[in-house]
Protein backbone atom coordinates (compact mmCIF):
# COMPACT_ATOMS: atom_id res chain seq x y z
CA UNK A 1 0.00 0.00 0.00
CA UNK A 2 1.32 3.49 -1.19
CA UNK A 3 1.31 6.68 0.59
CA UNK A 4 -1.35 9.02 -0.60
CA UNK A 5 1.14 11.67 -1.18
CA UNK A 6 3.50 9.18 -3.76
CA UNK A 7 0.53 8.35 -5.58
CA UNK A 8 -0.52 12.08 -6.26
CA UNK A 9 3.36 12.23 -7.01
CA UNK A 10 3.36 9.15 -9.57
CA UNK A 11 -0.23 10.48 -10.99
CA UNK A 12 1.24 14.14 -12.14
CA UNK A 13 4.77 12.36 -13.51
CA UNK A 14 2.27 10.32 -15.30
CA UNK A 15 -0.03 13.50 -16.46
CA UNK A 16 3.15 15.28 -17.47
CA UNK A 17 4.92 12.10 -19.20
CA UNK A 18 1.45 10.81 -21.38
CA UNK A 19 0.69 13.12 -24.72
CA UNK A 20 -3.08 11.71 -25.33
CA UNK A 21 -5.02 11.61 -22.70
CA UNK A 22 -8.38 10.12 -22.05
CA UNK A 23 -10.62 11.00 -19.34
CA UNK A 24 -13.84 9.38 -18.36
CA UNK A 25 -16.00 10.19 -15.03
CA UNK A 26 -19.29 7.91 -14.05
CA UNK A 27 -22.72 7.09 -15.13
CA UNK A 28 -25.31 9.39 -14.25
CA UNK A 29 -23.27 12.13 -13.85
CA UNK A 30 -23.23 14.66 -11.51
CA UNK A 31 -21.42 17.53 -11.16
CA UNK A 32 -18.12 16.77 -8.97
CA UNK A 33 -17.18 14.13 -11.99
CA UNK A 34 -18.11 16.30 -14.66
CA UNK A 35 -16.35 19.34 -13.08
CA UNK A 36 -13.33 17.17 -11.88
CA UNK A 37 -13.14 15.58 -15.65
CA UNK A 38 -13.28 19.51 -17.48
CA UNK A 39 -11.22 20.84 -15.40
CA UNK A 40 -8.41 18.53 -15.40
CA UNK A 41 -9.14 18.31 -19.44
CA UNK A 42 -8.42 22.24 -20.05
CA UNK A 43 -5.37 21.84 -17.52
CA UNK A 44 -3.65 18.72 -20.06
CA UNK A 45 -4.80 20.86 -23.21
CA UNK A 46 -3.32 24.10 -21.64
CA UNK A 47 0.19 21.89 -21.49
CA UNK A 48 -0.22 21.37 -24.90
CA UNK A 49 -1.64 17.49 -24.55
CA UNK A 50 -4.44 15.79 -26.56
CA UNK A 51 -7.30 15.26 -23.60
CA UNK A 52 -9.97 13.65 -24.52
CA UNK A 53 -13.25 13.62 -22.11
CA UNK A 54 -15.62 10.88 -22.07
CA UNK A 55 -18.97 10.37 -20.27
CA UNK A 56 -21.07 7.62 -20.94
CA UNK A 57 -24.53 9.42 -20.29
CA UNK A 58 -23.55 12.84 -21.67
CA UNK A 59 -23.66 16.27 -20.34
CA UNK A 60 -27.52 16.64 -18.55
CA UNK A 61 -28.53 20.00 -19.39
CA UNK A 62 -28.13 21.67 -15.48
CA UNK A 63 -23.88 21.04 -16.36
CA UNK A 64 -24.10 22.38 -20.31
CA UNK A 65 -22.66 25.87 -18.97
CA UNK A 66 -19.80 24.07 -17.74
CA UNK A 67 -16.72 25.51 -19.64
CA UNK A 68 -15.56 22.61 -22.22
CA UNK A 69 -19.23 21.28 -21.66
CA UNK A 70 -19.01 20.88 -25.56
CA UNK A 71 -15.90 18.73 -25.63
CA UNK A 72 -17.55 15.61 -23.73
CA UNK A 73 -18.27 12.61 -25.96
CA UNK A 74 -20.15 9.85 -24.95
CA UNK A 75 -17.18 7.27 -26.29
CA UNK A 76 -14.78 6.86 -28.83
CA UNK A 77 -13.47 4.82 -31.33
CA UNK A 78 -9.60 5.93 -30.68
CA UNK A 79 -7.35 3.87 -29.31
CA UNK A 80 -3.56 3.69 -27.83
CA UNK A 81 -3.96 6.40 -25.57
CA UNK A 82 -0.81 6.74 -23.25
CA UNK A 83 -2.80 7.48 -19.91
CA UNK A 84 -6.48 7.38 -18.99
CA UNK A 85 -7.75 9.25 -15.82
CA UNK A 86 -10.73 7.92 -14.36
CA UNK A 87 -12.57 10.62 -12.23
CA UNK A 88 -14.99 10.27 -9.09
CA UNK A 89 -15.46 6.27 -9.29
CA UNK A 90 -13.12 3.17 -8.55
CA UNK A 91 -14.80 0.42 -10.73
CA UNK A 92 -15.24 0.35 -13.64
CA UNK A 93 -18.79 -0.88 -14.22
CA UNK A 94 -19.44 2.76 -13.39
CA UNK A 95 -17.25 4.26 -16.72
CA UNK A 96 -20.08 2.46 -18.89
CA UNK A 97 -19.18 3.06 -22.85
CA UNK A 98 -16.31 4.77 -22.27
CA UNK A 99 -14.24 1.71 -20.48
CA UNK A 100 -12.86 0.00 -23.92
CA UNK A 101 -10.82 3.38 -24.63
CA UNK A 102 -10.36 3.53 -20.90
CA UNK A 103 -8.57 -0.06 -21.21
CA UNK A 104 -6.78 0.76 -23.70
CA UNK A 105 -4.45 2.56 -22.28
CA UNK A 106 -1.16 2.31 -21.54
CA UNK A 107 -1.72 3.26 -17.97
CA UNK A 108 -4.87 4.15 -15.70
CA UNK A 109 -4.83 6.63 -13.69
CA UNK A 110 -8.00 6.46 -10.67
CA UNK A 111 -9.07 9.90 -8.95
CA UNK A 112 -11.46 9.05 -6.20
CA UNK A 113 -13.36 9.53 -3.03
CA UNK A 114 -15.55 6.76 -2.92
CA UNK A 115 -15.72 4.73 -0.10
CA UNK A 116 -16.01 1.47 -1.82
CA UNK A 117 -12.53 -0.01 -2.34
CA UNK A 118 -12.74 -0.05 -6.11
CA UNK A 119 -9.66 -1.94 -8.35
CA UNK A 120 -9.41 0.22 -11.42
CA UNK A 121 -7.03 2.03 -11.66
CA UNK A 122 -2.78 1.40 -11.79
CA UNK A 123 -2.27 4.85 -9.86
CA UNK A 124 -5.23 5.07 -7.68
CA UNK A 125 -5.07 8.84 -5.95
CA UNK A 126 -8.16 7.92 -3.60
CA UNK A 127 -8.43 10.12 -0.76
CA UNK A 128 -12.23 8.95 1.18
CA UNK A 129 -11.61 11.98 4.03
CA UNK A 130 -12.58 15.04 0.44
CA UNK A 131 -15.64 16.14 0.18
CA UNK A 132 -15.39 15.51 -3.69
CA UNK A 133 -12.75 14.83 -6.16
CA UNK A 134 -12.48 18.08 -7.66
CA UNK A 135 -10.35 18.56 -4.40
CA UNK A 136 -8.16 15.87 -5.56
CA UNK A 137 -7.83 17.52 -8.48
CA UNK A 138 -7.15 21.01 -7.19
CA UNK A 139 -4.52 19.40 -5.17
CA UNK A 140 -2.55 18.13 -8.16
CA UNK A 141 -2.97 21.58 -10.14
CA UNK A 142 0.47 23.06 -8.77
CA UNK A 143 2.46 20.06 -8.90
CA UNK A 144 1.16 19.92 -13.03
CA UNK A 145 2.75 23.58 -13.15
CA UNK A 146 -0.89 24.36 -14.65
CA UNK A 147 -2.13 27.79 -14.25
CA UNK A 148 -5.14 28.02 -11.95
CA UNK A 149 -8.00 29.55 -14.64
CA UNK A 150 -11.39 30.62 -14.32
CA UNK A 151 -12.66 27.97 -16.86
CA UNK A 152 -10.69 25.24 -14.42
CA UNK A 153 -11.86 27.05 -11.43
CA UNK A 154 -15.47 26.87 -12.54
CA UNK A 155 -15.14 23.29 -13.11
CA UNK A 156 -13.82 22.66 -9.66
CA UNK A 157 -16.27 25.08 -7.87
CA UNK A 158 -19.18 23.25 -9.67
CA UNK A 159 -17.43 20.05 -8.41
CA UNK A 160 -17.53 21.36 -4.49
CA UNK A 161 -20.97 22.65 -4.14
CA UNK A 162 -22.69 19.85 -5.80
CA UNK A 163 -20.88 16.93 -3.64
CA UNK A 164 -21.20 19.73 -0.49
CA UNK A 165 -24.90 20.36 -1.22
CA UNK A 166 -23.42 24.37 -1.02
CA UNK A 167 -21.07 23.76 1.66
CA UNK A 168 -23.55 22.17 3.70
CA UNK A 169 -23.09 18.18 4.11
CA UNK A 170 -20.87 16.61 6.75
CA UNK A 171 -17.94 15.99 4.45
CA UNK A 172 -17.07 19.58 4.23
CA UNK A 173 -13.61 20.21 5.85
CA UNK A 174 -11.68 23.34 6.32
CA UNK A 175 -9.83 22.12 3.37
CA UNK A 176 -12.86 22.31 1.50
CA UNK A 177 -13.77 25.94 2.14
CA UNK A 178 -9.27 26.89 1.78
CA UNK A 179 -9.70 24.94 -1.86
CA UNK A 180 -12.93 26.91 -2.77
CA UNK A 181 -11.25 30.39 -1.40
CA UNK A 182 -8.78 29.62 -3.75
CA UNK A 183 -11.06 29.05 -6.46
CA UNK A 184 -13.04 32.03 -5.66
CA UNK A 185 -9.77 34.01 -6.09
CA UNK A 186 -9.70 32.77 -9.42
CA UNK A 187 -12.65 33.60 -10.43
CA UNK A 188 -15.32 31.37 -9.40
CA UNK A 189 -18.64 32.74 -7.99
CA UNK A 190 -20.17 29.69 -5.41
CA UNK A 191 -23.05 32.09 -5.55
CA UNK A 192 -23.70 31.73 -9.31
CA UNK A 193 -22.53 28.25 -9.79
CA UNK A 194 -24.90 27.00 -7.13
CA UNK A 195 -27.98 29.11 -8.44
CA UNK A 196 -26.87 27.25 -12.19
CA UNK A 197 -27.25 23.95 -10.05
CA UNK A 198 -29.99 23.99 -7.87
CA UNK A 199 -32.44 26.61 -8.95
CA UNK A 200 -31.97 25.87 -12.50
CA UNK A 201 -34.77 23.34 -13.06
CA UNK A 202 -37.26 22.28 -15.73
CA UNK A 203 -41.23 23.15 -14.66
CA UNK A 204 -41.25 19.14 -15.04
CA UNK A 205 -39.06 18.29 -12.58
CA UNK A 206 -40.73 20.45 -10.09
CA UNK A 207 -43.52 18.72 -10.93
CA UNK A 208 -41.79 15.53 -10.36
CA UNK A 209 -40.48 16.30 -7.06
CA UNK A 210 -44.43 17.14 -6.02
CA UNK A 211 -45.16 13.86 -6.60
CA UNK A 212 -42.55 11.94 -5.23
CA UNK A 213 -42.90 14.98 -1.97
CA UNK A 214 -46.57 13.77 -2.19
CA UNK A 215 -45.99 10.20 -1.78
CA UNK A 216 -43.63 10.55 1.14
CA UNK A 217 -44.45 7.36 3.93
CA UNK A 218 -42.48 6.93 7.05
CA UNK A 219 -42.09 4.49 9.51
CA UNK A 220 -44.10 3.81 12.37
CA UNK A 221 -41.41 5.62 14.75
CA UNK A 222 -40.36 8.11 12.07
CA UNK A 223 -36.87 7.85 11.59
CA UNK A 224 -37.01 6.70 7.52
CA UNK A 225 -38.62 8.23 4.79
CA UNK A 226 -39.09 7.66 1.44
CA UNK A 227 -41.02 8.23 -1.38
CA UNK A 228 -41.39 7.15 -4.58
CA UNK A 229 -41.69 8.04 -8.63
CA UNK A 230 -43.67 5.51 -10.85
CA UNK A 231 -43.19 4.42 -14.28
CA UNK A 232 -46.43 6.65 -14.89
CA UNK A 233 -45.23 9.54 -13.54
CA UNK A 234 -42.14 9.89 -15.72
CA UNK A 235 -44.05 8.91 -18.82
CA UNK A 236 -46.95 11.06 -18.43
CA UNK A 237 -44.91 14.04 -17.38
CA UNK A 238 -42.59 13.18 -20.48
CA UNK A 239 -40.00 13.24 -18.28
CA UNK A 240 -36.68 11.08 -17.49
CA UNK A 241 -34.69 9.78 -14.29
CA UNK A 242 -31.97 12.90 -14.79
CA UNK A 243 -35.30 15.46 -13.76
CA UNK A 244 -35.12 13.09 -10.39
CA UNK A 245 -31.65 14.56 -9.13
CA UNK A 246 -31.94 16.49 -5.63
CA UNK A 247 -35.18 15.20 -4.81
CA UNK A 248 -34.03 12.67 -2.27
CA UNK A 249 -32.77 15.51 -0.17
CA UNK A 250 -36.60 16.79 0.49
CA UNK A 251 -37.47 13.14 1.41
CA UNK A 252 -34.82 12.98 4.24
CA UNK A 253 -35.51 17.14 5.44
CA UNK A 254 -38.45 15.57 7.18
CA UNK A 255 -37.43 16.37 11.26
CA UNK A 256 -37.55 12.90 12.23
CA UNK A 257 -35.90 11.27 9.52
CA UNK A 258 -32.35 9.62 9.84
CA UNK A 259 -32.64 8.23 6.53
CA UNK A 260 -34.73 9.25 3.70
CA UNK A 261 -34.80 7.01 0.24
CA UNK A 262 -36.22 7.63 -2.88
CA UNK A 263 -37.43 4.88 -5.12
CA UNK A 264 -37.77 5.48 -8.87
CA UNK A 265 -39.46 3.25 -11.40
CA UNK A 266 -37.55 3.72 -14.07
CA UNK A 267 -39.47 2.79 -17.59
CA UNK A 268 -37.85 -0.85 -18.64
CA UNK A 269 -34.64 -0.73 -16.33
CA UNK A 270 -33.86 -1.53 -12.72
CA UNK A 271 -35.97 0.73 -9.85
CA UNK A 272 -32.89 3.20 -8.77
CA UNK A 273 -32.54 3.78 -5.15
CA UNK A 274 -31.52 7.09 -4.00
CA UNK A 275 -30.23 7.18 0.16
CA UNK A 276 -29.40 10.00 2.59
CA UNK A 277 -28.60 10.13 6.32
CA UNK A 278 -27.76 12.20 8.75
CA UNK A 279 -24.85 12.05 10.29
CA UNK A 280 -24.50 8.86 12.74
CA UNK A 281 -26.18 6.36 9.89
CA UNK A 282 -24.44 4.54 7.12
CA UNK A 283 -26.21 4.63 3.75
CA UNK A 284 -23.17 3.07 1.90
CA UNK A 285 -24.30 -0.06 3.89
CA UNK A 286 -27.18 -0.37 2.50
CA UNK A 287 -26.92 0.21 -0.67
CA UNK A 288 -24.25 -2.06 -0.39
CA UNK A 289 -26.18 -4.77 0.19
CA UNK A 290 -28.11 -4.69 -3.16
CA UNK A 291 -24.67 -3.81 -4.68
CA UNK A 292 -24.63 -0.43 -4.66
CA UNK A 293 -22.36 1.89 -2.94
CA UNK A 294 -21.78 5.31 -2.33
CA UNK A 295 -20.78 7.25 1.09
CA UNK A 296 -21.47 6.73 4.40
CA UNK A 297 -24.88 10.14 4.08
CA UNK A 298 -25.41 9.68 0.36
CA UNK A 299 -25.33 6.51 -1.81
CA UNK A 300 -27.32 4.54 -4.16
CA UNK A 301 -28.21 1.15 -5.86
CA UNK A 302 -30.57 -0.32 -8.54
CA UNK A 303 -33.20 -3.40 -6.94
CA UNK A 304 -35.45 -5.34 -9.47
CA UNK A 305 -38.66 -4.15 -10.37
CA UNK A 306 -41.67 -3.95 -8.91
CA UNK A 307 -41.70 -1.29 -7.20
CA UNK A 308 -44.37 -2.94 -4.79
CA UNK A 309 -41.60 -5.68 -4.01
CA UNK A 310 -38.82 -3.58 -4.41
CA UNK A 311 -39.60 -0.89 -1.43
CA UNK A 312 -40.41 -3.36 1.59
CA UNK A 313 -36.93 -5.03 0.71
CA UNK A 314 -35.02 -2.22 0.75
CA UNK A 315 -36.77 -0.63 3.57
CA UNK A 316 -36.47 -4.13 5.05
CA UNK A 317 -32.89 -3.22 5.05
CA UNK A 318 -32.71 0.01 5.87
CA UNK A 319 -34.57 -0.69 9.14
CA UNK A 320 -32.45 -3.29 10.13
CA UNK A 321 -29.66 -0.66 10.60
CA UNK A 322 -31.95 1.82 12.76
CA UNK A 323 -30.68 1.09 16.30
MN1 LIG B 1 -17.97 12.91 -6.05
Amino acid sequence: MISFYRSCRLATEAMLAADRIVLAGHINPDGDTLGSMLALTHALRALGKTAVPLSHHGVPDIYKWLPGAEWVQNSTDERGFDLAVVCDTGTSERVGGALPAIESADRILCIDHHLAEGKLGDIRVVNAKVAATGELIYRLLRPMGAHLSKEIADCLMCAIITDTGAFRFMNVTPNTFRTAAALMRAGACPAEIGELVFENKSLGSIKLMGRAIDSIQLTPDGRAAWGCIKATDFEEMGLTDEDSEGIVNHIRAVRTAQVGVLFREVPGKKVRVSLRAREGYDVNRVAQAFGGGGHMLAAGCSVDPPLSSAVPLVMAEVTKWLS
